[in-house]
């Protein structure tokens, strides 16, 4: 079985980037690209209640319409959804989202089967994890392989507050590793760090099998913190392989050049090479980006400008940089930089005391 997973997309509106994520995430599911059998969302589907209606109106004419598309050629592929902490509230167990979609919740450990696969799903969660913990573990077949479906925060250095967006329950539902190891299933799909993608090992032992606890990101932008492309993962179960698919989603991305006024080219190659990065996704409107200009110059203000906008063209940037001659020419300056270059330290140590001068001056 070929799995695509996601998890937070947090829609609003029918018509906005989120939406058409969601649209990029069926593409790659459907008949041309990835031959997906199962889509999995664990959690967050929905943002909030706002426009709830009308959203479940458009995604249901989505999800049919894509199944239509598939079922002339290939089995169409399933879609599975858990409750997160923003759209607990959301679902109904006898909501109808198409023929195809598998709503996990009504209850605190939720199952769905395949011929290979057992899926459990964990709904929103208010307890604590460990009070549901023997029950997911009674939920394991040992003839399958094993699933688990949860909306979670994983105890680990490097998932934190801001990784999941603005949400005031970052902390929502924490699972340690012992807990994961403890359960032992092959593949734990969570949602909840919008921020990148995770992709983390563990095992009961150092001779057993390699089970994996994946965290796919956002698949489009939600905050300023989803930086760089936007990806899902694609799971084989058979095959047994992994890969994060990068997505054609809107993404955001954040640049801060510090200029140097006797070095000045490098400062502009480095901005040239940002943007070079970005042009084709700016150009489909997929990019969103932050650029902001700081340090020092030794050429003119309005020769910076027009060397900076042939490279930014009408790319908005921030603009922080000092025009600086008059101080190059100083003598007691002068004076400073011959000793700064003959002192035997970093070239790092060298800009922060330069700039460190510079500011004083
Ligand atoms: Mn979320």
């Amino acid at each position: 079985m070929r799995i695509l997973h996601t998890a937070d997309l947090h829609l609003r509106n029918p018509k906005d980037e989120r939406f058409k994520a969601l649209e990029c995430i069926f593409d790659k599911c459907s008949i041309n690209e990835e031959k997906v059998d199962l889509l999995t969302i664990s959690g967050d589907l929905f943002d909030n209640k706002e426009n709830i209606y009308n959203l479940r109106v458009e995604l249901r004419n989505l999800i049919e319409e894509y199944g239509e598309r598939d079922s002339f050629f290939k089995p169409k592929f399933k879609i599975l959804i858990i409750p997160g902490n923003h759209d607990e509230t959301l679902y109904d167990i006898n909501d109808y989202l198409g023929s195809n979609v598998e709503l996990l919740c009504g209850k605190n450990v939720c199952s769905y089967n395949t011929n290979s696969l057992n899926i459990i799903g964990i709904p929103y969660f208010k307890g604590d994890f460990d009070s549901i913990i023997s029950e997911i573990e009674d939920a394991k077949k040992s003839s399958k392989v094993n699933i688990l479906l949860v909306h979670c925060t994983l105890g680990f250095p490097e998932i934190r507050r801001e990784g999941c967006g603005e949400d005031r329950e970052y902390n929502y539902l924490p699972i340690s590793m012992e807990q994961l190891i403890y359960l032992d299933y092959d593949y734990v799909l969570a949602g909840h760090f919008h921020s990148s993608y995770i992709q983390k090992s563990f095992q009961k032992s150092q001779d057993s099998k390699k089970n994996w606890f994946i965290y796919p990101g956002s698949p489009v932008k939600i905050t300023r913190n989803e930086k760089g492309k936007r990806r899902v993962c694609l799971i084989d179960t058979e095959t047994q392989f992994i890969k994060p698919i990068e997505l054609d989603t809107l993404y955001f991305d954040t640049c801060n050049i510090n200029f140097h006024p006797y070095n000045m080219g490098k400062g502009l190659i480095e901005l040239y090479q940002f943007i070079d990065k970005h042009k084709q996704n700016l150009e489909l409107n997929k990019a969103e980006l932050e650029i902001s200009l700081n340090g020092y110059i030794s050429i003119p203000e309005k020769e910076f400008k027009e060397e900076v906008e042939k490279i930014t063209g009408n790319i908005k940037y921030k603009n922080n940089v000092v025009q600086v001659s008059e101080i190059l020419n100083n003598s007691i300056f002068i004076r400073f930089k011959e000793i700064l270059d003959q002192r035997d330290i970093t070239a790092e140590k060298k800009e922060e005391l330069f700039n460190f001068i510079m500011g004083a001056f």
